[in-house]
């Protein structure tokens, strides 16, 4: 398929075939308590590894990925390069590092740990955080350590409760074996480039719904 460079916002007319590529840059911000598996998400997703020991995140970390995504209905390919700012999930430094953190944020990935409950309890903190500096931007709610279901400290009813509370979508990823992390990052790649090209929320889910096995 030959595809052809577009400018962001743009939108081909009816009838025009498709292979267009826009290209965008995006900021997203990991935020959630120590130990909940933020870098471990982005070690996994950038890099593909994982490690069963715990070093805590010193300050701020910032890795880059291009994420390739499609919205077959409006015949528009992104490119989406995305800088993903991990922090240290502590209370304290995130007050203290708020403004320049969460400044020109597009999007959050919100983690807690399926195995310790007050982690889902306060990403409210977390994200009331980033949206006092960043605005009213897309989040998607992530929940950990799926391959610890044995010790689940919460259900899938509390998630969706807490996810409705916030208004956004949530799944629950392991960065263990790896599963549901691509998709989270899609997930919410596609949310931040809908946001972005105006487009609405039925066209986003198109593509969720095509890659989020
Ligand atoms: N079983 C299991 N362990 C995980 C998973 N994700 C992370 N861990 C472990 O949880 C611990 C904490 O992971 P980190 O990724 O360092 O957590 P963090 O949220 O970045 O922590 P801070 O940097 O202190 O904020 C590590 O020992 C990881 O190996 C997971 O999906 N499953
Ligand atoms: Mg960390």
């Amino acid at each position: 398929m030959v595809r052809r460079r577009v400018k962001a916002k743009a939108r081909p007319p009816e009838g025009e075939p498709s292979g267009n590529v826009t290209r965008m840059r995006t900021k997203v911000c990991m935020v959630g308590d120590g130990a909940v598996g933020k870098s471990s998400l982005v070690r996994r997703y950038v890099l593909d590894v994982f490690d069963d020991s715990y070093l805590r995140t010193l300050g701020t970390k910032v890795l880059k990925k291009t994420i390739d995504l499609e919205f077959p209905r409006d015949r528009i390919a992104i490119q989406l390069t995305a800088t993903i700012w991990d922090i240290m999930g502590h209370t304290e430094f995130r007050h203290l590092v708020a403004d320049t953190y969460f400044a020109g944020a597009k999007g959050i990935l919100a983690v807690a740990d399926l195995t310790r409950r007050e982690t889902l309890v306060n990403l409210a903190g977390w994200i009331d955080g980033v949206r006092q500096v960043a605005g009213n931007v897309p989040v998607l709610m992530v929940v950990n350590k799926g391959d610890l279901s044995d010790r689940a400290t919460f259900g899938p009813a509390e998630v969706r409760e807490v996810a409705e509370g916030f208004g956004c979508p949530h799944v629950t990823t392991s960065a263990k074996t790896g599963k549901m992390v691509p998709a989270a990052f899609r997930i919410l790649g596609t949310m931040i480039a809908a946001a972005g090209l105006g487009l609405s929320a039925d066209e986003t889910a198109a593509p969720i719904a095509a890659r989020s096995t």
